[in-house]
């Protein structure tokens, strides 16, 4: 298991949190997503590494935007 955390910008309430963790829950290999809406911080865990543009789509398709660390 693999655990990597990410900085995500633009999320304000626990909507947005659903809508990260379920777009980001969906990539292939992801076993947990734990998202800290104080601090934007996303701490996915996954089988394998995961590519970051394949986390980048994700949480772009949930509407927000990954930055880059
Ligand atoms: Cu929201």
């Amino acid at each position: 298991m693999v655990t990597t955390t990410y900085q995500v910008q633009g999320m304000t309430c626990g909507h947005c949190v659903s809508s990260v963790s379920a777009e980001v829950g969906a990539v292939p290999g992801v076993t947990d997503v734990q998202v800290d809406l104080a601090s934007g911080q996303v701490t996915v865990t996954s089988e394998q590494p995961l590519d970051t543009d394949t986390v980048r789509a994700a949480v772009d398709e949930a509407g927000y935007d990954l930055v880059d660390a």
